[in-house]
């Protein structure tokens, strides 16, 4: 039976991961942190149904003492580093702990996983917001596509990249990157714009509340499902050759259409409901992204199974549900 340990396994990506490795047949561990609500620390392994399964310890990213106790007990076989503060937003009210999360907790991990167990493989939530507002000439973000961050959010996850690519070549690690452009679901945390507003729609819709108040309406992102994208940070670290990939639909749209789609699909016109507040405004934007994932869809055979639509229906579905 192999072994994964999963940072970051309380988070989004974290939850739908443990679903996929257990059905492969893997013993999972996971580092949760501690929190003064003892309920939110594993939430979405209970409410997913996962936490008997998979065997969680107390850590930290920033507490090395913490991951080399964990690492040491587990001896896993590969390891998945999700753990991070991953909202772009607030990593502009907190680039400190961002930075330190973000890039000196994969330096952390990094030296645990070379020193204790380099012969496992290891995986790196990359980030499609390294990229910034660099753009190919025909409108996509490539691997070759120079990375210029505008977030301290980005600029951390510039470094943790850098670090994995460092550690491969310095000490012939298995060590990959996967540059993961936005995905979602109805696990997605609540201020992330498509959870954002597809539980608001669902409210009004519902007489709950009468307006939803966002920020900047005009970026575009390339949304597709973290179930589908668990699926290929499998594949990515399994390939013979540890190397860096891009995972992406290839299709994007502005928030104003995620709007327009979501209120739609209830039969509202969002223009009656949403505001803009200068609150939810970021101090620099990532205006475009669309990825190619061309590399990952030969190499390694991925390709999603949700659409942008079945993926929005399957959120209103859970705020229906819940509200
Ligand atoms: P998420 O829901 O915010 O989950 C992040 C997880 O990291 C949470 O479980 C959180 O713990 C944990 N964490 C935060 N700080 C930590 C620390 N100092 N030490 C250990 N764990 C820590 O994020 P996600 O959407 O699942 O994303 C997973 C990873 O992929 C992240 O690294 C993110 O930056 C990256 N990524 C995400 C996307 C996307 O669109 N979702 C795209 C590209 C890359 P708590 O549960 O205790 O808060
Ligand atoms: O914003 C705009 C906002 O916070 C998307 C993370 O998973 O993906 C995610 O980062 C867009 C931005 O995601 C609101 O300005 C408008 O243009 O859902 P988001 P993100 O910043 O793209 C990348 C790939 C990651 O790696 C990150 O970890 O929507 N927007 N109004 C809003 N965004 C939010 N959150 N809230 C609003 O009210």
């Amino acid at each position: 039976m192999k072994k994964a340990l999963i940072t970051g396994i309380n988070g989004q990506d974290g939850s739908y991961l443990t679903e996929y490795l257990l059905s492969l047949g893997y013993e999972v561990h996971g580092i949760v942190r501690r929190h003064s609500v003892a309920e939110n620390q594993n939430h979405r392994l209970v409410k997913y149904g996962t936490n008997n399964e998979a065997i969680t310890h107390y850590g930290d990213l920033l507490d090395y003492p913490s991951l080399v106790r964990i690492v040491s007990k587990v001896m896993p076989d590969e390891i998945y580093n999700l753990g991070a503060m991953s909202h772009v937003r607030v990593s502009f009210d907190m680039p400190s702990f961002t930075i330190q999360t973000n890039a000196l907790g994969v330096l952390n991990i990094l030296e645990v996983y070379r020193t204790i167990c380099p012969k496992a493989k290891f995986y790196q939530a990359s980030s499609s917001e390294m990229f910034g507002n660099s753009v190919d000439s025909d409108g996509v973000q490539r691997l070759t596509t120079p990375m210029n961050p505008v977030s301290p959010y980005g600029c951390s996850k510039v470094m943790g990249y850098n670090l994995v690519r460092h550690y491969r070549h310095a000490y012939k690690l298995h060590a990959c990157n996967g540059i993961l452009f936005n995905h979602e679901s109805p696990r997605r945390g609540t201020n992330f714009v498509t959870n954002k507003v597809v539980r608001g729609a669902v409210a009004i819709k519902k007489g709950i509340e009468d307006k939803l108040e966002l920020g900047n309406m005009d970026s575009y992102r390339d949304w597709g499902h973290s179930k589908d994208y668990v699926r290929v940070m499998h594949m990515i670290i399994n390939h013979d050759k540890p190397q860096e990939f891009i995972v992406a639909t290839g299709k994007t749209h502005s928030v104003r259409n995620l709007c327009e789609t979501v209120f739609g699909k209830l039969g509202l016109n969002y223009k009656d409901y949403v505001v803009q507040n200068p609150k939810f405004m970021r101090p620099e934007e990532l205006k475009y992204l669309k990825g190619d994932s061309s590399k990952a869809r030969e190499i390694l055979g991925w390709k999603p199974e949700y659409t942008f639509s079945s993926m929005i229906d399957e959120m209103i579905e859970r705020w229906d549900k819940e509200l």
